[in-house]
């Protein structure tokens, strides 16, 4: 007999291993969840060193990498680093986190019992308006055969609203999956206005968060993140998790040498395909991808 396709009812049949039954149902009316104290300190102290070396790292680079996305105004004085690409290659416990750590269980709750690594980054929200992030959707940049994919936040600095939190519009993961391009079709990395003019902003929710909270996305829902308006940074680091039986179709925009890697549970033997029509983005192995600041920073010059 062929496998089941997984719809959100038969994953809340299985046995919540961390969050609890009404956090799960939660996150699949609404499309997003914020929790906390769910990642021993431990763990999180960790994450925060790491963080910290690596920007210290940074104080000796004066352009962008393969691991680290600069921002303009970075200097060896006051490190400006936007992001820490691909967080799994750069350094063995990052990885084991995504890996070991109930994060992947947490995954487990919401994608179902078989999980597959996606992807990984550290986004650093700086004091000012440098890392505004627009409405998007992250399935919009790495479509696959279906939408059981969760992307993973955990704050490592305390997180509330004037820190530039992530920030949600509930059940808009029910709804169309927007394009992300300009008139011209150029990638922007954003949901059009006119697109936007259909929600109410009073619905926004904020997911603010101490320090090792928890934000849980679907990977269609209408997200985004305003100036951080103190004067620290907000680092959060994302990880993003895939359903066993979700494959990518287009090439994706920062492949880790552990994409594809099965975290819980086994490998799934029958691909679920999900009709719900998504548009195609751009080819990331033939046009490169920088980061969603980049490309909303350029969208935003051209106009
Ligand atoms: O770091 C943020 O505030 C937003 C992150 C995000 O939505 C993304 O990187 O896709």
């Amino acid at each position: 007999m062929l496998p089941r396709i997984m719809t959100p009812e038969d994953i809340l049949s299985h046995s919540a291993r961390v969050l609890t039954q009404s956090q799960r149902e939660d996150y699949f009316r609404k499309g997003f969840l914020s929790a906390e104290g769910l990642i021993p300190r431990p763990w999180v102290n960790r994450l925060i060193d790491l963080s910290n070396e690596f920007l210290d790292t940074s104080r000796g680079l004066t352009e962008s990498n393969e691991g680290f996305d600069i921002g303009p105004k970075h200097t060896a004085q006051s490190p400006h680093v936007r992001r820490l690409r691909a967080l799994v290659d750069r350094h063995p416990d990052f990885w084991r986190f995504a890996a070991e750590s109930p994060l992947a269980d947490i995954a487990a709750d919401l994608v179902g019992p078989d999980v597959k690594f996606h992807s990984s980054k550290l986004n650093y929200k700086w004091p000012g308006a440098g890392e505004i992030v627009k409405w998007h959707q992250d399935t919009a940049a790495w479509p696959h055969t279906n939408y059981s994919l969760v992307t993973l936040g955990v704050y490592l600095d305390d997180t509330p609203a004037e820190r530039g939190p992530l920030s949600c519009l509930p059940r808009s993961h029910q709804g169309p999956i927007f394009v992300h391009r300009d008139d011209a079709g150029i990638w922007t990395g954003a949901v059009r206005d006119e697109d936007m003019a259909g929600f109410d902003i009073n619905d926004v929710e904020d997911l603010t968060g101490d320090t090792g909270a928890v934000v849980a996305l679907h990977c269609r829902v209408l997200h985004a993140s305003r100036a951080n308006l103190t004067e620290r940074v907000r680092p959060c680091a994302l990880f993003v998790y895939a359903a066993a039986d979700a494959f990518a179709w287009m090439p994706q925009p920062t492949p880790t040498s552990h994409t594809g890697e099965i975290v819980r549970g086994a490998p799934a033997k029958v691909a679920h395909l999900d009709p719900t029509p998504c548009p195609v983005p751009p080819n990331w192995a033939e046009q490169g991808y920088g980061s969603i600041f980049t490309a909303q920073k350029a969208a935003a010059e051209a106009m």
